[in-house]
């Protein structure tokens, strides 16, 4: 199937913008038991500025980044980070620590085990890491490599690695679908699989649980979700829990955050995950308006994130888009 340019660039937007509304969205319902949620969901349309975290704000940073260096290069996110990183936007310790050793001038490959000497497992790299689903969806061997080096900035223990892959796969296989056909839900997970083979065991006992619901047409409560996936901080629990909720509710992106969301627990990540997926599945045009019209709007808010999202597809549009529409076509 030939994917224009144009739906292309929109899908592009839709995954980092996305990514900003589940976070945004999310991040009032950290922590609150389920009921609370279920109540507070209620007043979605209620009319205040939804500020952003960590999730989004390390997005950008890293988007910067492939735009300046035409691709992932380590050092020059961490760059980034130290630059753009506003650490009172809720960020995880082991990161916080990690982007200050950062500041004081240790070097990027030296600072992911301060905190946790085996490496964090938290799902701070698989959080971020849409803009190089987006960039490499076209080859997903250089995909997962890619999401691997970013994630060793912060997160080297393989399960905080392996999160960031299957979030990055996630993305690169929904920017490769048609946004107007019937969202390939079992192609998908049978993608996923397979590059994930060799990962830690955690991520394909995940995938087999994700592919016996998808076969079975069935869609699980949320408390089923968190139950069957968790829905903490840690890497493994919080990514599979993402991935099962986009591919059940793709392409109707509001259920899916509404969905995220009522897991409980790190609802901002687990919504940002969900929005980035779905996103990069339907695009900006399947994004709710007047949730957006919310969204935050400073020196680096809404407007600048979906700029960037913009920039960042000339850049992939420059380097790999003739190749890729030839072998298309
Ligand atoms: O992964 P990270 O950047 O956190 C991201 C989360 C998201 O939910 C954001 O929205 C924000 O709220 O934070 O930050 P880390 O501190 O590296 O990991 C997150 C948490 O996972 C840690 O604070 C620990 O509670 C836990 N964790 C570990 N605990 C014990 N041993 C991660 N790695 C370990 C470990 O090796
Ligand atoms: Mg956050
Ligand atoms: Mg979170």
């Amino acid at each position: 199937m030939m994917i224009g340019k144009k739906i292309f660039q929109d899908k592009f937007r839709g995954a980092i913008l996305g990514c900003f509304l589940g976070d945004a969205y999310g991040s009032s319902f950290e922590g609150m038991n389920p009921e609370r949620i279920r109540f507070h969901m209620t007043d979605f349309s209620k009319k205040f500025r939804r500020r952003y975290t960590d999730d989004t704000d390390m997005t950008l940073a890293v988007a910067e980044s492939i735009i300046q260096s035409g691709g992932v290069s380590p050092e020059d996110i961490a760059k980034q980070f130290s630059l753009h990183c506003d650490l009172t936007r809720g960020y995880g310790i082991g990161t916080i620590k990690a982007v200050l050793a950062l500041r004081a001038g240790i070097k990027w490959d030296e600072v992911a085990r301060i905190v946790f000497e085996n490496g964090s497992f938290g799902n701070g790299a698989a959080m971020r890491v849409s803009p190089v689903g987006l960039f490499y969806h076209h080859d997903l061997g250089g995909l997962r490599r890619a999401a691997m080096e970013q994630a060793n900035i912060t997160h080297v223990h393989p399960l905080g690695q392996w999160g960031a892959v299957m979030q990055a796969c996630s993305i690169g296989l929904a920017v490769s679908q048609n946004p107007n056909g019937v969202f390939k839900k079992e192609q998908m997970v049978a993608d996923l699989k397979e590059i994930l083979w060799g990962g830690p065991i955690e991520y394909m006992k995940a995938l087999n649980k994700i592919e016996e619901r998808v076969t079975q047409g069935k869609i699980l409560r949320s408390q089923e979700v968190a139950r069957s996936f968790g829905n903490g901080v840690e890497a493994h629990f919080s990514v599979p829990s993402a991935c099962y909720i986009a591919i059940t509710y793709s392409p109707d992106f509001c259920d899916a955050i509404r969905a995220a969301i009522s897991l409980g627990g790190d609802t901002d990540t687990i919504a940002g995950m969900v929005g980035a997926i779905v996103g990069a599945h339907v695009g900006e045009k399947g994004l709710p308006i007047e949730w957006i019209e919310q969204l935050e709007d400073g020196s680096r808010g809404h407007s600048f994130a979906r700029g960037l999202a913009g920039r960042l597809f000339e850049t992939w549009w420059k380097i790999h888009g003739a190749t890729c529409f030839t072998a298309m076509s």
